[in-house]
């Protein structure tokens, strides 16, 4: 691929060469080429989470697929709302792929061969992929230490290249933006230098806050988010890659330390 770039840029002067041949510069930037030289590398947009957050409310009628799939009692709740944002900073793809060939892999309409990386859920028609990120939200006891965490009901993510996020990323060279469905094939990912973004306005993106089996009463608070976070498998989960921790991850990555973000909030 490179040698044949050259051959078709070498007869073009230097200015034009720089230009014409500027796909070709290894910044991560291929013009909606894959790039799959290198290691992805996720971590956390804190800057998003900081400015994003904030106090609302959600009405969820009974029998709604935010109801069903993230199990929110029908009814009127107070809610934490916050976006998140994981850019793939390294210097090659995460590739996640068709979502059908990891679920049905010998296309036969039955489930029982899936490999454990996505779930279905019918309620939307799409499958949810597992263990990408979790959302915490813990109490800060005092002395400082952090209490018990509540999870954020959403579980299920699709991977697409949302918004470029490094410096100098074209706009137009996205690669990954198909969730797929049960009849229509996908393509997930985040390209490199592209990040994969959840909108505060999202169903379920939120702690719900009035939650009796898990209170939040006033006061000081840490969300802390974790992409690619490592996980135990149960029976149903798939094991992509292991850390050197021994821990499961669903992607690979050239570094496992930057994948956590937080940020301290006062509840009123
Ligand atoms: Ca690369
Ligand atoms: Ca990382
Ligand atoms: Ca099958």
């Amino acid at each position: 691929m490179r040698l044949f770039r050259f051959i078709q840029c070498a007869p073009l002067l230097l200015a034009t060469i720089l230009s014409a041949c500027s796909s070709d510069s290894s910044t991560g930037s291929d013009h909606g080429i894959p790039d799959l030289d290198g290691l992805a590398n996720f971590v956390v947009d804190s800057a998003r989470l900081a400015s994003s957050w904030t106090i609302g409310s959600d009405q969820v009628e009974a029998g709604s697929c935010t109801s069903i799939e993230y199990g929110i009692t029908p009814g009127f709740h107070r809610v934490l709302r916050f976006s998140v944002s994981t850019p793939n900073v390294g210097d090659a793809d995460a590739v996640v792929g068709d979502p059908l060939a990891h679920i049905d892999p010998n296309h036969d309409g039955n489930f029982d061969d899936s490999d454990g990386l996505f779930e279905y859920a019918p309620c939307h028609n799409h499958f949810h992929y597992k263990h990408y990120a979790t959302y915490e939200l813990l109490p800060v006891l005092e002395g400082g230490a952090l209490g018990a965490p509540i999870f954020a009901r959403k579980r299920g993510f699709c991977l697409d290249d949302s918004e470029p996020f490094l410096p100098g990323v074209d706009p137009k060279s996205w690669v990954y933006r198909a969730c797929g469905t049960l009849t229509q094939h996908g393509d997930q990912g985040v390209h490199a230098g592209w990040t994969d973004v959840y909108v505060r306005t999202l169903p379920g993106q939120y702690f719900v806050l009035d939650d009796p089996a898990q209170p939040t009463p006033p006061g000081d608070y840490v969300i802390r988010i974790t992409v690619n976070p490592p996980y135990l498998p149960d029976s149903t989960d798939a094991c992509p890659v292991r850390d050197e921790q021994n821990f499961c991850r669903v992607l690979r990555e050239s570094n496992y330390a930057d994948n956590v973000a937080t940020l301290h909030i006062t509840l009123p």
